[in-house]
């Protein structure tokens, strides 16, 4: 139940070019444990919500715009250290700035197309979850291999 959780979600261009399998596999692989998924085109007030951090800057209405012209994956992510480690694993905001292995360095090249969000500590964390999901579409379950990932 304290495990550590964080949000993920793929943005309108990993889901329009085929990459939500791609982007799960590196999570379910690297070792990290769903528990909560679900595909939804965001509200603009959910969208505004979400990027409410950057509501001053540029970018902010045509980003507002990105993420609600379709389909976004959201997702919670379970495991320990997952927040950092799934930042490392999606890589630079700026793709072509981000190491190749990560999700960003291997499959973007914009900016504001970048793939995937992921929250950036453990405060936007829980304000993240609480805002995409209910607590109802949060599942605790034990992954049964359990024993081959810890000692
Ligand atoms: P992050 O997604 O790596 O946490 P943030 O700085 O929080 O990056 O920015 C949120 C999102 O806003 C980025 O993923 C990107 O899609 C978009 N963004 C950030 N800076 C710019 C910019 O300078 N131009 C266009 N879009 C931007
Ligand atoms: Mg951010």
């Amino acid at each position: 139940m304290s495990a550590e959780r964080t949000f993920l979600a793929i943005k309108p261009d990993g889901v329009q070019r085929g990459l939500v399998g791609e982007i799960l596999g590196r999570f379910e692989r690297k070792g990290f444990k769903l528990v909560a998924l679900k595909q939804l085109i965001p509200s603009r007030e959910l969208a505004e919500q979400h990027y409410g951090v950057h509501k001053e800057r540029p970018f902010f209405r045509g980003l507002v715009d990105f993420i609600t012209s379709g389909p976004v994956v959201a997702m919670v992510w379970e495991g320990e250290g997952v927040i950092a480690s799934a930042r490392k694993l999606i890589g630079s905001t700026k793709p072509l700035e981000a190491e190749p292995g990560t999700i960003r360095g291997d499959l973007a090249v914009n900016i504001g197309r970048n793939v995937i969000h992921g929250s950036d500590g453990h405060e936007t964390a829980s304000f993240e979850i609480g805002l995409w999901f209910d607590i109802a579409e949060l599942n605790d379950w034990s992954l049964s291999d359990n024993a081959w990932r810890i000692e």
